[in-house]
């Protein structure tokens, strides 16, 4: 099947979508990439994507300058598509799959027999075999392996994206994949597609199943997030250090915790548990529970601030860091804006925000009492200095420069200085 791949489209030039279809145009094969926001299309036919992400800006711009990769608003005829679009959830956290309904449907219209069809946008269980219903709505005269089995015109796979944010470049390759076909032979067709670019394994299995690995993946992640935040309240009622609790917990050979934070953001590990609640709400207490603690941190850490500032007449507080986690500068679901929007109603005086990776603060704060400056100014005027955001740049302020502070360090980075 590889060898007859030349031409892969990429539907969605996002987070995933973009280093994957820099990744493909590096080994050779011409891609489009393929986008409904004009700008987004713009950015990577001038080979300065829009995603902060070490490595990717390099690998965009080669693949460009190659002629290996140009981005349009349609989708054209090629021999494989990978469709990696977003599928939040709407309001009542109830997964939205308008957009991949909107991706399938564009792929549906330039299909011929052969073609390779693999989604990677996380995705309730049964998607893929629902989106081989949506394309046969569309081509009728084509078959798809939900119905025609191995003897399908058209092959359908589900392959979750695992790329952690700041590391994506490094994982694409080397991480163990999941490739799951609506059948066998599907499932044989990604996985030859992505052994162009991928070192580690490939681990068939079916559509269905490879749903649920993503959704169990983050789930997982969340649920153990959300027993360090727990253990750092217990450590902070009984004056213990959780950072050191977590560390000597670690080296015990079976426990491995994640460290404790100002709550869990991104758009990934905060919205993807709700797949799995919406799916299965009587059957997913913990996961709910996990939900509810991480969803409450940030108010948490809003009242120590609040305690902190007891017998200050104006206190001036700064936040280090507003990105929802270290080194990056994506805000989505970031714990660090919900705490510096309380903090903004709740104490009088303006919040002092610091984030190296931001060029300028978010629109809901605009006309408000919150103002990004640099480290310098917020170390010299701040009475109170909270760590929202573990940022390399963060790493070497000189523990002098703190003293006559007041601390609240959600992330751990003065850890070790008692
Ligand atoms: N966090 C902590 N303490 C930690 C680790 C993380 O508080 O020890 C916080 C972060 O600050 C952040 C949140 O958790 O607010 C999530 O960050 P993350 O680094 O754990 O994960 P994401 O959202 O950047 O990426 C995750 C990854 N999933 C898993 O590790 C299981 C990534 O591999 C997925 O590809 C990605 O979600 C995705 O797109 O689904």
């Amino acid at each position: 099947m590889a060898d007859e791949l030349q031409r892969i489209c990429v539907v969605g030039l996002g987070y995933v979508g973009v280093p994957t279809a820099a990744m493909l145009a590096s080994k050779g094969l011409d891609v489009v990439g393929v986008d409904v926001e004009p700008a987004r299309v713009a950015a990577v036919n001038a080979g300065a994507p829009h995603i902060d992400e070490p490595g990717l800006e390099a690998l965009v711009r080669n693949a460009v300058g190659r002629g290996g990769l140009h981005a349009q608003l349609e989708v054209p005829a090629a021999d494989a598509f990978i469709i990696a679009v977003p599928t939040p959830l709407d309001c009542k956290q109830k997964p939205d799959l308008q957009h991949l309904r909107d991706a399938v449907a564009s792929v549906a219209r330039v299909l011929v027999p052969g073609n390779l069809v693999v989604v990677e946008s996380t995705s309730p269980v049964g998607t893929t075999e629902a989106a081989c219903a949506w394309l046969a709505e569309v081509r009728p005269a084509l078959s798809f392996p939900h119905l025609a089995g191995e003897q399908s015109d058209i092959r359908v796979a589900y392959s979750p994206e695992r790329v952690l944010p700041g590391n994506i470049l490094f994982e694409l390759v080397n991480n163990d994949r999941v490739v799951g076909g609506v059948t066998p032979a599907c499932a044989q067709a990604a996985s030859s597609m992505y052994r162009l670019f991928v070192q580690g394994e490939c681990a068939l299995t079916t559509a269905r199943t490879a749903e649920l690995v993503k959704l169990t993946e983050n789930a997982f992640r969340d649920v153990n997030l959300a027993f360090a935040n727990e253990i750092s309240q217990v450590c902070d009622a009984l004056d213990i250090s959780p950072w050191q609790v977590i560390e000597l917990a670690n080296r015990h050979p079976r426990v491995d915790l994640l460290r404790p934070g100002p709550g869990v953001g991104g758009h990934c590990v905060a919205v993807d548990p709700w797949f799995l609640i919406h799916a299965a709400p009587r059957l997913t207490p913990l996961v709910q529970a996990a939900r509810q603690v991480n969803d409450d941190r940030p108010q948490w850490v809003v009242d120590r601030v609040l305690s902190a500032s007891e017998g200050l007449a104006n206190p001036k507080v700064a936040c280090l860091g507003l990105a929802y986690k270290a080194n990056v500068s994506d805000l989505r679901e970031s714990p660090a804006m919900r705490i510096v929007d309380r903090l903004e109603l709740e104490l009088p005086g303006t919040v002092l925000v610091v984030d190296p990776h931001i060029a300028s603060l978010p629109d809901e704060f605009e006309g408000r009492r919150v103002e990004l400056v640099n480290r310098d100014e917020a170390l010299g005027v701040a009475d109170i200095i909270i760590v929202l955001t573990d940022h390399r740049e963060f790493l070497d302020i000189e523990r002098d420069r703190l003293a006559n502070k007041r601390l609240i360090d959600t992330r751990g980075l003065w850890d070790g200085w008692d």
